[in-house]
């Protein structure tokens, strides 16, 4: 009986990267003068395997990259070392479909703000079995609502930074969640439809799908590129550009990309009914045509 309870804590121990080394996660700790705690000062990602697959590894590190360097904080990695990391990670912890989050915050200092009072960066990578949505949110679509927060001005934090500051997202959810609803339609300061809290979000109108350019406040989702190459190869028109809700209202099939949530079909926004008020048939197929993508694509691993 001993023996038996003690293989199952053995197995169950989940392991992470933090600052050089792998450690338990219980023996992860970071400090609380570290300016991601501190401030929010720190940029991450959600990324995703799928059997042995890190889907887009390559492209959600140019974006860290990117979200870092608008944020002069200079990774103490090069791209294939953290790469390396993440599929170290994911296969000390024997994941072959896994949840990653990848974090590279200021490090620590002292309580002012000023970020040269931070000596290194703090990064750690945790890897875990992914959680996924319940099957019926996919067969029968979700009901989502604009919300009165609106999408942080670009010029004021712009929403391109995947930064580790998400109380913009935050304030929206906690507006949808207590209205009853699972997520928010943001909109930017001009009141065109920006995203989801942690979604981008798609319309097919006349067979035409479109999605708003990240200048109206969306993040560059790696979902929704991959949404984008899926429809430049089947030859499904398609543009970035400027929506209003008087669109998503009258669309004919709306749909969410996220890495979590893949394509999430969306029946009903602020009341009104979307197309047939069903997940719709292009959605269906983008949708297929993810799932392959996801079988292909990204950096191989063993375990
Ligand atoms: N917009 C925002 C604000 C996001 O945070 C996306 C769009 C979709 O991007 P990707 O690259 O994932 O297609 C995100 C991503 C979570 C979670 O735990 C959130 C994200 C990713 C992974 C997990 O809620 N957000």
């Amino acid at each position: 009986m001993k023996r038996k309870t003690q293989t199952k804590t053995k197995k169950e121990k989940n392991i992470v990267f933090l600052d050089g080394e792998y450690v338990y996660k219980e023996n992860a700790k970071v400090s609380i003068f570290d300016h991601g705690l501190l401030y929010g000062d720190g940029v991450f990602e959600g990324m995703r395997s799928y059997n042995n697959l890190c889907f887009r590894l390559e492209e959600h590190l140019d974006r860290l990259w990117e979200s870092a360097h608008t944020l002069m904080l200079e990774i103490p990695y090069t791209k294939k070392q953290l790469q390396d990391i993440v599929i170290k990670t994911l296969q000390k912890n024997k994941l072959k479909d896994a949840y990653i989050r990848l974090v590279v915050t200021r490090g620590s200092g002292d309580l002012g703000l000023d970020p040269r009072k931070c000596k290194k960066p703090t990064i750690f990578v945790i890897t875990d079995k992914i959680v996924l949505y319940p099957d019926t949110l996919y067969k029968e679509g979700i009901e989502i609502i604009t919300v009165p927060t609106v999408r942080n001005h670009p010029e004021a934090v712009n929403p391109s930074i995947k930064s580790l500051n998400y109380l913009n997202n935050i304030l929206a959810k906690i507006e949808a969640t207590t209205a009853g609803y699972l997520d928010a339609i943001m909109l930017n300061h001009q009141g065109y439809v920006s995203e989801c809290t942690g979604a981008n979000i798609f319309i097919v109108k006349d067979g035409q799908l479109l999605t708003p350019p990240s200048h109206m406040g969306a993040l560059k989702g790696i979902t929704r590129q991959a949404i984008l190459d899926n429809a430049r190869d089947a030859g499904l028109p398609n543009e970035e550009r400027a929506l209003t809700r008087h669109d998503l209202f009258n669309a004919d099939e709306c749909f969410l990309t996220g890495t979590a949530a893949e394509l999430m079909p969306v029946v009903k926004i602020d009341n009104r009914i979307i197309g047939l008020g069903k997940p719709g048939k292009i959605t269906s197929k983008l949708t297929t045509a993810f799932k392959k993508l996801t079988k292909v694509e990204g950096v191989k691993y063993s375990l």
